[in-house]
């Protein structure tokens, strides 16, 4: 297959590991803390995963001896959920990792997601494969899906593939919900008395896998540098023009770390935060009128553009919106097959009469029809409304377009609205990942090897002091229980990893809220240019400000 100039340049890249992994492997030491437990829920979770709960976290440290197996291992490794940058140096990482311990070493790509597990498709990964896709974007070595594996038979089916193929472990590259699914997994393995491993990897461009040892999902870092370039190329647009207001949602799903690290970057007039409108519990109007308030200011100045950012989740923070969601999951699940299979929208609200409150019903009929259809569509498998689907951006200008109107009827407002509606997702999924990532997700891939050679099982791969130079990253694991909670999904209580949404009271949000009020109304926007692979470590090696500023407000405590 052809590459091009950038690809064979990346292949040559080799990424920089922590100096515990840097080393003879051999010569590393797993070191166990004591034993933990989960934040919440802890009678609960502890009797739902028997075997795994309370499992101590572990370092990685220089050390005389292993108690790593030198044995020939035969692994598994899936892809989880949607594509984040840096996913195939993961696999390169674990690969390196079992072939250099033993050549005898066997991995084994489980194709399309959870599902390669169930249905027991799966690919020997090789040398030559495995070069081929060194330091690039992109899922597309094996395939990623969305299947959860939740029902008994899919368990007994995951089993009976591990077992057909000799594995002594698996590694789940995935997000919270697939890491959830990690941790049932080991839980399972352990019950059956079988000795197969999980070890889980903490991916998402969310940035919603994180804690107090997690420091961040690989893939955020790329993503939103791709959006802030973008985004960077539009604010300079909208400078040149003069003439349109953009409005750019961003992927996120539920959190808003991506919209937030993308406002640090590029400085837009307006920032929605949807866990700010959750805190403070403000209305769609006064969402709107926060916009408009921006848009007056900056047309009274003469400036008849700007740009607002705007989570992809913001519609479930909405407190009336939220309200209807929730009541919506639940008629989704009531009504079953008889609603999915009624196509007209008012014959589909019709249904949802005795489903739902009349408020509700109220807030949904007075929608623009595309966005009340893509409120009522398929819940994606783990049960998330596909925020992703939903165009928050149009029904916004709408909105504001409106809102605009009657204070130009009032004598408000003397400008001119004209509006542009961008989604920025899938353009970052599978960029070339940033330096950053590609040591990263290599650093945690190798540590997925280690902690299958220590014979643990029910732990997510993690690498901490990311904002240190990477030889000063400290390598290690976390049990996965320790990281639970039960929340509501599906109408049901289910333990799953706890989602980590953006704090108001972090750094990040801070230093955000500090500025806000300049942007919305002076021009001050900020061009981070593309991504740089080779150059001066300033402008190649710079990891997010979410994470400095996280980082740095550590410290300080
Ligand atoms: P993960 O949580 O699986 O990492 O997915 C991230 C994400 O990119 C979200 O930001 C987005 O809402 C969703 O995937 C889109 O899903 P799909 O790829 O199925 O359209």
């Amino acid at each position: 297959m052809e590459s091009s100039s950038l690809q064979k340049a990346r292949y040559a890249y080799k990424p920089r590991l922590p100096s515990v992994l840097a080393q003879d492997l051999s010569a590393l030491t797993v070191q166990h803390g004591a034993s933990t437990e989960a934040g919440t829920d802890r009678q609960t979770l502890h009797a739902l995963f028997k075997h795994s709960y309370g499992q101590p976290v572990v370092t990685f440290e220089k050390g005389t001896g292993s108690a790593l197996t030198k044995r020939p291992l035969k692994v598994g490794v899936l892809l989880s959920g949607g594509q984040a940058p840096g996913g195939h140096n993961v696999i390169a990482g674990l690969y390196d990792g079992l072939k250099k311990s033993n050549q005898e070493s066997l991995l084994y790509g489980l194709c399309r997601g959870p599902a390669g597990l169930i249905e027991n498709k799966s690919l020997l990964l090789t040398d030559a494969l495995i070069d081929e896709y060194r330091n690039t974007g992109g899922f597309d070595i094996i395939g990623s899906g969305r299947t959860k594996i939740e029902k008994p038979e899919q368990f007994a089916a995951s089993l009976a593939t591990a077992q057909s193929l000799g594995l002594d472990a698996i590694v789940i590259i995935g997000g919270d919900d697939s890491n959830t699914n990690a941790a049932f997994l080991a839980e399972y393995f352990l019950d059956k008395h079988v000795p197969i491993q999980v070890i889980g990897c903490p991916k998402t461009i969310d940035g919603d896998l994180k804690n107090e040892y997690i420091e961040a999902s690989f893939g955020f870092d790329t993503a939103c540098k791709t959006y802030s370039e973008l985004i960077g190329n539009i604010c300079r647009d909208a400078n040149s023009a003069k003439k349109y207001w953009h409005f750019i949602k961003l992927m996120g799903r539920a959190a808003s770390h991506v919209t937030l690290e993308c406002a640090l970057q590029t400085h837009p007039n307006v920032c929605l935060i949807s866990e700010e409108v959750e805190e403070k519990q403000w209305s769609l109007s006064y969402v709107v009128d926060t916009i408009c308030d921006s848009v007056v200011k900056r047309a009274d100045a003469g400036n008849n553009f700007g740009i607002v950012l705007i989570p992809e989740g913001l519609i479930e923070f909405i407190p009336e919106m939220k309200a209807l969601i929730d009541q919506l999951n639940d008629a989704l699940v009531a009504l079953g097959p008889e609603l999915s299979s009624t196509k007209e929208l008012d014959a589909q609200i019709d249904l949802l009469r005795s489903a739902i409150s009349p408020e509700a019903l109220k807030l949904l009929q007075s929608l623009p029809d595309d966005i009340a259809s893509e409120l009522l569509m398929d819940r994606d498998p783990h049960g998330n409304v596909q925020v992703s689907r939903i165009e928050t951006d149009q029904l916004l200008i709408t909105m504001v377009g409106k809102r605009l109107a009657e204070r130009k009827a009032a004598g408000l407002y003397q400008g001119k609205f004209s509006a542009m509606g961008h989604f920025l997702g899938y353009e970052g999924r599978c960029a070339f990942p940033s330096n950053f990532d590609a040591d990263y997700c290599y650093s945690l891939g190798m540590s997925a090897f280690v902690l299958i050679a220590a014979g643990l099982t029910g732990y997510l791969a993690a690498v901490r002091n990311l904002i240190a130079p990477a030889h000063q990253w400290i390598a290690g694991g976390i049990p996965l229980t320790m990281m639970m909670n039960i929340e509501r999904r599906q109408s049901a209580a289910k333990p799953v990893i706890k989602k980590a949404l953006v704090e108001l009271e972090g750094a990040p949000f801070k230093s955000f809220a500090a500025q806000r009020d300049t942007w919305a109304l002076e021009t001050q926007y900020l061009f981070p240019g593309s991504i740089q692979y080779f150059g001066p470590p300033e402008v190649c090696d710079q990891s997010t400000q979410t994470l400095q500023l996280e980082r740095a407000a550590t410290h300080c405590l």
